[in-house]
């Protein structure tokens, strides 16, 4: 009972932004360490930024950006410093960060570039909200690093093609909340939006679809109550394009993982490419969602040729340790009808059709690694055989990833039961903009616990978590950020802050960073926040 009381009055002083007379300002995601005092710095008009390092330039110049953009105080390049920024040799863990605001200004240290980004995110925070020539803050210290190394978000380009403008507001939105991983999905039987110079078609063809399906898939039966919308759908990335978003987001700390399908999820290719196909046919862009049984013939060793054709691009443009290669709901059933795809079973001494897709990966595996990168794949990857090097990305709930952890695999939690964010937000889905169903309410990506069912050793291979935006039914930028926010805030949390899992606390401090949505001109959804 005391305890309970006790909790509550800590969760009303930290809602209400006051301990001990001192207010303590809402933070997310919650740092390690923050001690608020009484003391304040006024940055004014003028004020300078000092970083010894060249390296951190750049930052600096983001930082004076984000400052102006706030709170309307200009910076000056011969100004005196007012933000120091400083790499340091401490004993910071790589990610970790120092953030001190005392009577003489603003300190942020840290062992790397990226701590320091990540300082500044945490100053922004810790803004205010005006347009003036000066602005108070007030004095604390934070110590603060990162529980995970992956902290990924995902978002499909192929259902719905987004400009290069709104995936590098996509990655603002990231960076916002300390992100480190874009993981771009770039193929799928609905579009193919990647420039692969090698093969021209992929673009010319597979990355237009002549028309959409209207309203939710009937999952399989497309009879004549379909309705589409008659008007074609298209786009893609360039490689000087890609490049350029490479780039920016490195420039906030974010890598870029892309995402190539294969064996499945592959008919865009294949509309490119007849010869890809088991029967050779000749197929439209996908205009429906749900699973596609045309898939990549695996008999032929022409596919092979084409996918390491397509990497050997994909790694030139993406300096990623880690390759996606999809790997996600294949069926097997053209593999078995196919005398080629049979053919190779048996030279190959494989009893089932299944063993094919681990045949393919394993072999796409070898070919990445001779080019120094990782594979990762979808939880499908496990049923085939894959190596113990392969990274598990567990989609249908985190089983698949504790199989991989058991089994020495490193993994990336990403289950549709906490970490779906095209599901409904709420269980009341009148007005809610149509989605693929399920319902994912911001309290349940909060109770995430990406270690669950793993002792101490098999907690180590647990890489991070990831939220995934998969766009079938998210035609526009300012839906796809409605589904995203506030959502990625509670998942920013699960992948940074300790375990520590206090929903009511964490709840109040989420309400009062949408000042920063509002700033930045964000879309999010709104009954989430509501008491
Ligand atoms: C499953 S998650 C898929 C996607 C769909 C998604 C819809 C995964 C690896 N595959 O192709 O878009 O469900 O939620």
């Amino acid at each position: 009972m005391r305890k309970t009381l006790l909790t509550l009055l800590i969760s009303a002083a930290l809602a209400s932004g006051c301990t001990q007379g001192v207010e303590t300002p809402a933070l997310l995601p919650l740092p390690s360490q923050v001690s608020p005092h009484a003391s304040t710095y006024t940055l004014r008009d003028g004020y300078g930024i000092d970083c010894q390092d060249a390296e951190l330039n750049f930052i600096a110049d983001y930082t004076s950006r984000m400052i102006h953009d706030l709170t309307g105080v200009s910076s000056s390049p011969d100004g005196k410093a007012g933000v120091r920024l400083t790499l340091t040799t401490d004993s910071l863990p790589t990610e970790g960060y120092r953030l001190r605001i005392g009577r003489k200004g603003i300190d942020i240290e840290a062992a790397s570039p990226a701590g320091i980004f990540y300082g500044v995110q945490t100053l922004r925070q810790l803004l205010p909200q005006q347009e003036a020539s000066s602005c108070t803050l007030h004095g604390i210290d934070i110590q603060d690093s990162p529980r995970f190394g992956w902290r990924g978000l995902h978002l499909d380009v192929s259902r719905h093609f987004f400009t290069v403008d709104e995936i590098k507001r996509f990655i603002d939105v990231m960076a916002m909340y300390k992100f480190n991983r874009f993981h771009w999905h770039l193929t799928d039987d609905q579009g193919w939006r990647i420039e692969i110079v090698k093969y021209p078609e992929l673009t010319r063809i597979g990355s237009v679809r002549a028309r959409t399906l209207i309203g939710k898939d009937p999952g399989g039966e497309y009879d004549e109550t379909c309705r589409y919308d008659e008007t074609p759908h298209g786009g893609f990335y360039t490689q000087d394009e890609i490049r350029d978003v490479v780039e920016y987001a490195a420039r906030r700390f974010i890598t870029v993982i892309p995402e190539i399908e294969f064996p499945g999820h592959a008919v865009a290719a294949l509309a490119s490419y007849p010869w890809l196909s088991c029967t050779g046919e000749q197929y439209e862009v996908r205009q429906t969602w749900d699973i596609d049984d045309r898939v990549f013939c695996i008999g032929r060793d022409s596919t092979f040729r084409f996918i390491e054709g397509v990497l050997e691009e994909v790694v030139a443009l993406f300096p990623s340790a880690y390759i996606h290669i999809g790997g996600d709901e294949c069926p097997t059933d053209r593999w078995e009808r196919c005398p080629r795809c049979r053919e190779r079973m048996r030279a190959e001494g494989l009893s089932r059709p299944r063993q094919l897709q681990g045949y393919a990966t394993t072999r796409i595996e070898r070919f990445l690694r001779s080019h120094g990168r990782r594979l990762i794949g979808w939880d499908e990857i496990l049923d085939s055989g894959v190596s113990q090097t392969a990274v598990v990305m567990s989609w249908r709930g985190t089983e698949g990833g504790i199989r991989a952890a058991r089994r020495g695999n490193e993994v990336v939690m990403a289950p549709t039961t906490h970490c779906y964010f095209d599901y409904y937000q709420t269980a009341d889905t009148a007005g809610e903009p149509l989605a693929w169903g399920g319902c994912l309410p911001l309290d349940k990506v909060y109770a995430l616990n990406p270690c669950e069912g793993l002792d101490s050793v098999q907690r180590a291979s647990v890489l991070g978590v990831q939220a995934n935006l998969w766009t079938e039914y998210i035609p526009d930028f300012a839906q796809a950020q409605y589904m995203l926010l506030p959502r990625l805030g509670a998942l920013a949390e699960v992948g940074w802050a300790p375990d520590r899992k206090d929903y009511a606390e964490f709840l109040p401090r989420l309400r009062r960073l949408t000042r920063l949505y509002d700033a930045c001109g964000y879309v999010y959804a709104p009954h989430p926040l509501a008491d």
